[in-house]
């Protein structure tokens, strides 16, 4: 998508079509999601872990992702474990699929209604370990390089239940045992912890990005740990997602993204990619895109209830267009004269400081910021022209340039 579109051409394009080359994943959870909720049952029938590849695939997607149990189901034997692997790597093969990531299932079973690696139960925790290790060994024979941890219900409901000082102590107990069980065993694999603040339980631990990523550096081998940002948890808690991933970003720690969709701060909704906050989303997008992120865009979504097997193509297919969409709208901005004419003069400002700042401390530079005469008048007169340019960014994004 490097030539210029015009609005006629992009009425009858299919430019956004996804390809391989975008590096669209989906897990099996998402376009398997039956519309199971707290107050009705599922509406919709299973698709098997096969038929998601093989449609998946056809739709343009890179990438498919699991828990352990969302392919080997929690009671398999060892044969049918191996009888379904095989089965599964053979149609990634045979529709040019890859498993970028893989994760376990540590929230469905009744043994984690108090959590995994922070419940109080000492059995449940060495369980959960013992659970991940078999989960990691299945994610890395499927080619998988990143393996997520999303805490699902290590929280409370009962505050007295929990001393939260033990609890992060034993959340970094069982990430760095991970750590050293795949250095152990010479696999290449990098973690990524994502986020949530609330739901299933009332509060979770480590709720927001900055959480998570302040918590990385208190590990043994922080090198190995990063983070799996998701839209709709972040929005859970009223913050600006974009803000948090280029914070994530710029530490190095943006391992992988969960791409969705969520009105506002309320429960977690994994609506279809951009089909909400648009502003957002393209900011978003243009974050990752500019910025040379070469991750997966991973969408952890899944259809509204109200639909069939065919809503969830449409859905899954909507996603991936939406984000093409939002990468073209990007494109444009950069290559918007007026626009980058206007940030020039907007990051211009008056350059007699310029020099003494971002090269860092030196008592020659204290000096002489110390004796520098500013002139505070101008300073406080000036305007910034930021109405002009939220409205150029609006007008990109509404497609009127
Ligand atoms: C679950 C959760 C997601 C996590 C998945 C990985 S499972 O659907 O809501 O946000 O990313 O465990
Ligand atoms: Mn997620
Ligand atoms: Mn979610």
């Amino acid at each position: 998508m490097s030539t210029i579109i015009t609005p006629a051409q992009e009425r009858t394009s299919d430019l956004y079509t996804p390809t391989k080359a975008d590096k669209f994943s989906f897990g099996l959870w998402t376009v398997g999601n039956r519309g199971r909720d707290p107050f009705g049952d599922a509406v919709r029938p299973t698709l098997t872990p096969v038929n998601i590849v093989k449609k998946l695939s056809e739709l343009g997607a890179w990438g498919v992702n699991l828990h352990d149990n969302d392919l080997v189901p929690f009671e398999a034997t060892p044969a049918e474990r191996d009888r379904i692997v095989r089965e599964f790597k053979q149609a990634l093969n045979d529709y040019g699929m890859v498993v970028p990531m893989a994760t376990t299932n540590l929230f469905f079973h009744p043994i984690f209604k108090d959590g995994a690696f922070t419940a109080v139960d000492p059995a449940v925790r060495a369980f959960a370990l013992q659970k991940t290790m078999r989960a990691i060994d299945l994610g890395v024979e499927l080619g998988a390089t990143t393996y997520v941890f999303w805490g699902g219900r290590e929280g409370v409901d009962a505050e007295a239940s929990k001393d939260p000082l033990v609890a992060v102590k034993r959340m970094r107990e069982a990430i760095d045992f991970l750590c050293q069980y795949v250095l152990d065993n010479g696999y290449n694999l990098r973690f990524a912890l994502e986020p949530k603040p609330n739901e299933p339980r009332s509060d979770t631990y480590l709720p927001t990005v900055g959480h998570m990523l302040a918590f990385i550096y208190t590990l043994a081998h922080p090198e190995m740990v990063g983070l799996n940002p998701e839209v709709a948890h972040e929005n859970m808690a009223n913050l600006n997602f974009t803000h948090s991933v280029a914070q994530a970003l710029e530490a190095g720690k943006l391992f992988h993204i969960d791409l969705n969709d969520q009105k506002g701060p309320r429960y977690d909704q994994d609506l279809r990619f951009g089909s909400e906050n648009i502003k957002n989303h393209f900011f978003l997008v243009k974050l990752l895109e500019d910025s040379g992120y070469t991750g997966p865009r991973h969408f952890d979504a899944h259809a509204y209830r109200t639909e069939d097997e065919q809503g969830v193509w449409d859905f899954a297919l909507g996603c991936m267009r939406t984000y093409n969409m939002f990468k073209e709208k990007a494109r444009r901005f950069n290559a918007d004269p007026e626009i980058q004419a206007l940030l020039a003069e907007i990051n211009g400002g008056d350059q007699t400081y310029g020099g003494l700042l971002g090269s860092g401390y030196s008592t020659e530079t204290a000096t002489r910021l110390k004796e520098a005469l500013f002139d505070l008048d101008a300073l406080a007169r000036r305007g910034y022209h930021y109405e002009k340019l939220d409205q150029l960014s609006i007008e990109i994004i509404l497609g009127t340039r």
